[in-house]
């Protein structure tokens, strides 16, 4: 592996941060939706309930704990640490006049408290979250509106945190607004209704990728050493036989992440683009512009999230689970305690694909285990099941790094210190090299405590990769 290759544990504000109502932050969207709930759909709240458990509010509250959580990733020697920047922390309304300075000062401390233990932020926009006051007023990014505020935002953060980060992230699996079961998580989007959905998620698909161009311009105009990258939700997806039918089914399960990838990387919506629009039979306005903003705000690198493979193909048995995804079965895969069929080839295989494709550096955003963990009585956790996925995972990426040539640049797994599911609210659902004491009721001392994987991933990151056993 190259010897700056970042290494490092990935989190999302709405699922780690907490604080939700402290140094002035507003809502997010993700504070009125309801937890805990195994394989159904999130409840939604209009406002917040009294006596209802909103995981959002405390999560794993990195707020009160970033000293003590950053301290153990330069234990564990990190090279990198994504994380994401709540926008209602910045802009409370999401279209106030002026930012507010607590938040900006939180997030200061928090660089500040990485670059301490040479740590290297890499800083997602936008991970599932947007104030909820733009879903109230404007309808989230249904609206052009919304295009406007979220640069102003990212201005406000590039300039303030200029010479303390350098890596960004515009939308978080920006292609889940097509193929998550609602757009909510992505978009702030709830269908009326009396609308054509299709056109609607492909308008507010054409906002975000407008946002993420000028993103991307204002980012290297404020600072010549930014660098922006995507990130996407990828499908590695195998034809369930060698039928031509079932080939084709696989093409077609890619087109909903090429639409954003195609875009984001190549700066216009392609042939590919094109025909998935004519194949939803999408209609949305494309201002005078906008075409040529694309073009001048594309990525410096691709990034994704991956975590398991699917399959597809006529008769495929379609009861698999995934990461906001549905799919076939693979009776070659064994699979997570949430039913995610395990891959690390399919990792290898996707990084092959997407460098063919795109040609520009990868960074793989998100990898992990989700699973239920066990506290042994002398108080030690044993996830031996998360290093032999991480370890294989591991594996794949340098067979692809390094047989195959593939430049990527960085490796972050999922939820370093454990923290609440996205897909499910789920706390139970752990990812994490150091346990939190915090329960689906969100009851708990929030006390942290390094499991197995915490040394095994150190000894990993300490040998640049070279020792997996
Ligand atoms: C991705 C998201 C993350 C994350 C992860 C694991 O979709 O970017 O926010 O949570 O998947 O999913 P889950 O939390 O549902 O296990």
């Amino acid at each position: 592996m190259r010897q700056d290759f970042l290494w490092g544990g990935a989190s999302a504000a709405n699922q780690y941060e907490g604080g939700y109502n402290e140094g002035g932050r507003g809502l997010s969207i993700n504070d009125v939706e309801r937890g805990a709930s195994h394989g159904k759909p999130r409840e939604i709240d209009d406002k917040i309930k009294s006596g209802v458990y909103y995981p959002s509010h405390n999560a794993t509250d990195f707020f009160h704990h970033y000293k003590e959580d950053i301290k153990l990733f330069a234990e564990m020697g990190f090279k990198c640490y994504r994380m994401s920047i709540a926008w209602s922390r910045i802009f409370p309304n999401g279209d106030d006049a002026e930012p507010n300075e607590e938040g900006l000062k939180f997030y200061d401390a928090v660089f500040d408290e990485c670059r301490k233990y040479n740590i290297e932020p890499v800083v997602t926009l936008h991970h599932f979250e947007l104030p909820l006051a733009l879903v109230k007023n404007y309808g989230g990014w249904r609206n052009r509106k919304l295009i406007e505020l979220a640069v102003k935002y990212a201005k406000t953060v590039f300039t303030r945190y200029k010479g303390k980060v350098k890596y960004w992230m515009t939308f978080n699996e920006i292609n889940s607004m097509f193929i998550a079961k609602t757009p909510w998580h992505q978009a702030g989007i709830i269908y009326r209704a009396d609308e054509n959905k299709i056109n609607v998620m492909f308008q507010a698909a054409h906002y975000q990728l407008v946002a993420s161009a000028l993103t991307v311009k204002a980012a290297h105009e404020i600072d010549a050493e930014n660098k922006v990258g995507n990130m996407i939700l990828y499908n590695c997806c195998y034809p369930l036989t060698c039928r031509p039918e079932d080939q084709l089914i696989v093409h077609e399960n890619l087109l909903p992440i090429y639409y954003f990838s195609d875009v984001q990387c190549r700066g216009y919506y392609t042939n590919t683009c094109k025909a998935y629009q004519k194949k939803m039979g999408a209609q949305f306005e494309i201002a005078d512009g906008d075409l040529e903003t694309l073009r001048e705000g594309t990525v410096d690198f691709y990034s994704f999230s991956y975590y398991s493979s699917l399959v597809d193909g006529v008769g495929a048995d379609y009861s698999a689970d995934g990461n906001l995804l549905d799919g076939g079965k693979n009776p070659y895969l064994e699979s997570s305690d949430w039913g995610w069929q395990i891959d690390p080839l399919g990792l290898r295989y996707s990084l092959n694909t997407i460098y063919d494709r795109y040609q520009i550096p990868l960074f793989v955003s998100e990898n992990g285990l989700g699973a239920l963990d066990k506290i042994e009585d002398d108080g030690s956790i044993n996830d031996d099941y998360r290093i032999d996925y991480l370890r294989k995972h591991i594996q794949a990426l340098k067979d692809a790094c390094e047989i195959d040539l593939v430049d990527c640049f960085g490796y972050t797994t999922w939820g370093p210190v454990d923290i609440v599911s996205a897909g499910t609210g789920e706390m139970k659902k752990r990812y994490g090299f150091v346990y939190v004491d915090v329960d689906d009721a969100g009851k708990g001392t929030f006390e942290r405590r390094r499991k197995k994987s915490f040394y095994w991933y150190k000894k990993v990151i300490a040998s640049n990769g070279e020792e997996l056993d």
